[in-house]
């Protein structure tokens, strides 16, 4: 029947509604409203930074409507839904985004050029919310945007960290220094709606007491609020605005008002203190776990407010509990939020009064879990003393969850004690400690790596004992996407133009089917295309040599290749062996006459990332950059032919500058050790060429586009291991296993880049055990920059393989991938707002 109005005069109701701004007139009085009214300022102060916020808030007041019907609507239809949960989203800039995808960027630009401003100005007046570390954040915000892109009705829960990832500066020795990034500062976040009425308590420490029948209560310890701050995510040329909650800590009680009336000022604001240091800040490591309290308590607080808000959703569905997994499924982005997995145990058997068995099965049908990386050192364990005192109840759940486990796998394979001692979830030792990764495959209904080879190393290595326990149907593969909009039509907005125009479609079509690409094929034949490609690319390297100009007042020469590896500094990224590569480039040089550089390519090389705060090898790596960059860019007799950058402080927009600009990208991990990459999909995409090794989504790149259309180089993942028993127990030394490296050390060592004993500690990785194989590499990687070299030679042949390049790059969208997730995993559909 027809629905009643809830309250008053419904005419008078339906007369306040608005709608979405879409024409000039209507947005520049909006935001001619906001500078009067929400920002008390008037137009003859008004400032760029103003002038941003007004615009901002303007189009905020469409994504709420959007994002208010849509939530309705799914709240109306209940469907099943999706929950992300990832303890990292790096969101980067909002306001461009959301212009683009609510197809109103040239109706603003127009009112923003009609009130006296400039776009372009006003858009560099937004913060990053820098809210993850990098590729594991930046894949979850790609999923968001595609997600509300393709209209499924997915959610993200992380948390709201008054400090994002730190500021890096680059003293001028060359040592990184962190400053925090206090990015919420500024006051108003236009982009979040903060829910101060929805709050869950959330209990820590205590103690657990058994009950009959597999219960137990669990009381006292300290509780603190968890407060919902919700990010809207507007979907491409569609109504669907998604939700991203984040969550806040905050004291139950503000302060103990006895200890304050008693003039016991400080210990009046502990517990306040306390509980607001539950997120305030992300914790800057990659790849590597420290088992601190702050970082489990992180973790918990963050999934049981989430767990309880799916919870009470569900709920209100008013379904039995038995049918939760055809309504709810919850996606672990890696470990971090495997307390999931005990915390719903706990719901479902102390709350809800469900036995144990009929809960396992509904957290079984429910979680699914996404492994991000095999490196041992990044695989989470949590000492159980630690875990005891913490969270009392959820350790006796696991002790129960691995008791049955354990049972089960010795009925399979009865005897073998090593197995089960490989397969529990403790890990014996002092302390011992609960592995986070064997819980959370145990408690899922899938398992996915995240490239084609990563999912296999997964299957054969990390997981190996379960998939010979579960079989292998649990286990598979996503590879991992990127999203169109923002990587390619918002940072790259001629060549989408250009794409739209050849195509001879709107880009709202072939920004969501990416397989369109495909058709730019034929147009690589075409020597005017060629040219506009070409011209475009040339652009975006200005705007690039613009951009480090005006920020760091040096003169880049547009006229050369550029060469750029942006990621976080690892080790097993190799940054090192492209700079040991740059300094036996620059070596080269200077051998040469005058008329045999006459003939050399200049190459410009750019490096961005940063280092985790504690990682001393990984500093170096910068510090090593940034000298030899400084020795180089001095040399009057090289430095036309060949430059180096470090640009500090990389973020995703200064990404969304660096990667249309780039002839040339390195991915060049040691074969095995980078599960993905993401970013050699950026690159691709916008017409860059690959240089890497056979690892991670280079290999699915190279099947896409052609393997004549990157550049591989380096040993294969199942060599790897033996090489590395062969460093560790028959150890040749580098002079005689790689002469040209052998050289370059010495360089380094001998102070050519300043005090060459600084770099005693990185070199001696190389000389010593050289577990990333830099040496076994090293001669293989000069030979693939020659052939780089070679190919460029060839001006349109080069450019045939850049529009080749990004017309096989379809299948790299997240859209295919999340619609992979939600159709093979999550059965849920898209439901779409009319
Ligand atoms: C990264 C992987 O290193 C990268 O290869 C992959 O593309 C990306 O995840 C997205 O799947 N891993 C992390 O960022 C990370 O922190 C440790 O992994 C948990």
């Amino acid at each position: 029947g027809k629905e009643k109005w809830p309250r008053g005069d419904e005419k008078t109701w339906k007369e306040g509604f608005r709608s979405v701004n879409t024409e000039v007139p209507s947005i520049t009085k909006s935001i001619v409203n906001h500078v009067q009214t929400s920002l008390a300022r008037q137009a003859y102060n008004l400032d760029d930074l103003g002038a941003y916020q007004a615009a901002a808030l303007s189009v905020r007041d469409d994504l709420i409507l959007n994002w208010n019907e849509t939530q309705m609507h799914y709240t109306r239809k209940a469907p099943k839904r999706a929950y992300y949960l990832s303890l990292e989203f790096l969101m980067g800039r909002t306001f461009d985004n959301a212009l683009l995808n609510l197809g109103l960027k040239e109706q603003y630009r127009e009112g923003i050029t009609k009130l006296g401003f400039n776009m372009e100005d006003l858009l560099e007046q937004e913060r990053d919310a820098a809210l993850g570390n990098g590729g594991l954040g930046r894949l979850a915000a790609c999923y968001l945007d595609s997600s509300a892109s393709q209209e499924l009705p997915v959610w993200g829960y992380g948390l709201r960290y008054q400090y994002g990832i730190f500021q890096q500066l680059i003293s001028p020795e060359g040592q990184q220094l962190e400053q925090p990034d206090p990015w919420l500062a500024g006051g108003e976040n236009p982009w979040e709606l903060p829910r101060l009425d929805v709050t869950y308590e959330v209990r820590f420490y205590g103690t657990a007491e058994r009950l009959p029948e597999g219960r137990a209560l669990w009381q006292g310890g300290q509780e603190v609020l968890a407060v919902a701050y919700d990010v809207m995510v507007p979907g491409c040329y569609t109504k669907n605005t998604n939700n991203l909650r984040l969550w806040e800590s905050k004291p139950k009680r503000g302060f103990d008002l006895n200890s304050f009336n008693a003039g016991d000022y400080e210990h009046a604001v502990e517990s306040s203190n306390s509980a607001a240091a539950i997120t305030s800040v992300l914790y800057p490591n990659d790849h590597t776990t420290f088992g601190k309290e702050l970082r489990l308590k992180q973790q918990y607080f963050w999934t049981a407010a989430s767990l309880a808000d799916i919870v009470r959703r569900f709920k209100n569905i008013g379904k039995p509990f038995s049918a939760f997994p055809d309504y709810v499924a919850i996606q672990l982005n890696d470990t971090h939020p495997t307390l999931a997995i005990p915390e719903l145990m706990r719901i479902l058997i102390d709350e809800e009064e469900i036995p144990w068995g009929k809960a396992w099965d509904i957290v079984t049908n429910t979680v699914f879990y996404t492994n991000h990386t095999v490196l041992p050192e990044a695989l989470e364990k949590w000492p159980v003393p630690l875990m005891e005192h913490l969270l009392p109840r959820h350790m006796q759940i696991i002790y129960d969850i691995n008791l049955f486990f354990l049972q089960a796998v010795e009925k399979k394979f009865p005897g073998d004690r090593d197995r089960l001692a490989r397969m529990s979830l403790i890990e014996e030792g002092f302390p011992k400690q609960v592995r986070m990764a064997h819980l959370a495959c145990i408690g899922s209904r899938k398992v996915n790596g995240v490239a084609e080879l990563h999912s296999e190393l997964v299957r054969t290595t990390i997981l190996k004992d379960f998939v010979e326990f579960e079989g292998p149907s649990k286990f598979s593969n996503v590879t991992n996407g990127i999203t169109p909009r923002r990587w390619l039509d918002q940072c790259n907005p001629e060549l989408s133009a250009l794409i739209s125009k050849t195509l001879k479609v709107d880009k709202s079509v072939w920004l969501k089917d990416l397989d369109k690409l495909k058709e730019l094929l034929p147009y690589a034949e075409d020597a005017g295309f060629r040219k506009e490609w070409a011209a475009i690319k040339q652009r975006n390297k200005e705007r690039l040599a613009h951009h480090v100009q005006t920020t760091l007042g040096l003169t880049v020469n547009t006229h050369a290749m550029f060469d750029v590896q942006i990621k976080r500094l690892h080790e097993y990224k190799r940054q090192t062996l492209n700079i040991l590569g740059v300094i036996h480039r620059y070596l080269t040089l200077k051998q040469m006459t005058a008329a045999e550089r006459k003939k050399v390519n200049p190459r410009v090389v750019f490096f961005a990332g940063k280092a985790a705060p504690g990682y001393y090898i990984a500093k170096l790596t910068i510090r090593l950059i940034v000298n030899a960059a400084r020795i180089i860019n001095a040399d009057p007799e090289t430095r036309d032919l060949l430059t180096v950058y470090f640009l500090p402080d990389y973020s995703v927009s200064l990404a969304e500058v660096l990667i249309p600009a780039s002839d040339i990208s390195q991915h060049i991990s040691t074969a095995g050790t980078e599960a993905s990459g993401t970013s050699n999909m950026k690159f691709c995409l916008n017409g860059g060429l690959l240089v890497g090794t056979v690892d991670g989504a280079n290999i699915e790149i190279a099947e896409a586009v052609g393997e004549n259309n990157v550049f591989f180089f380096g040993h294969l993942t199942p060599a790897v291991e033996d090489l590395r028993y062969q460093h560790m127990y028959h150890p040749v030394p580098v002079e005689e296993k790689c002469p040209p490296l052998a050289k370059v050390l010495d360089c380094v060592a001998s102070g050519m880049f300043g005090d060459g004993g600084v770099y005693e500690p990185l070199l001696n990785t190389i000389r010593q055990h050289d577990y990333y194989l830099i040496t076994e590499d090293f001669e293989s990687y000069i030979g693939a920059l020659a052939m780089v070299d070679q190919a460029y030679l060839d001006k349109e042949e080069w450019i045939k393989k850049s529009i080749r390049t990004t017309a096989n790059m379809g299948k790299f969208s997240s859209d295919r991938a999340i619609l992979e997730y939600a159709e093979s995993f999550w059965n849920i559909e898209p439901v779409k707002v009319a």
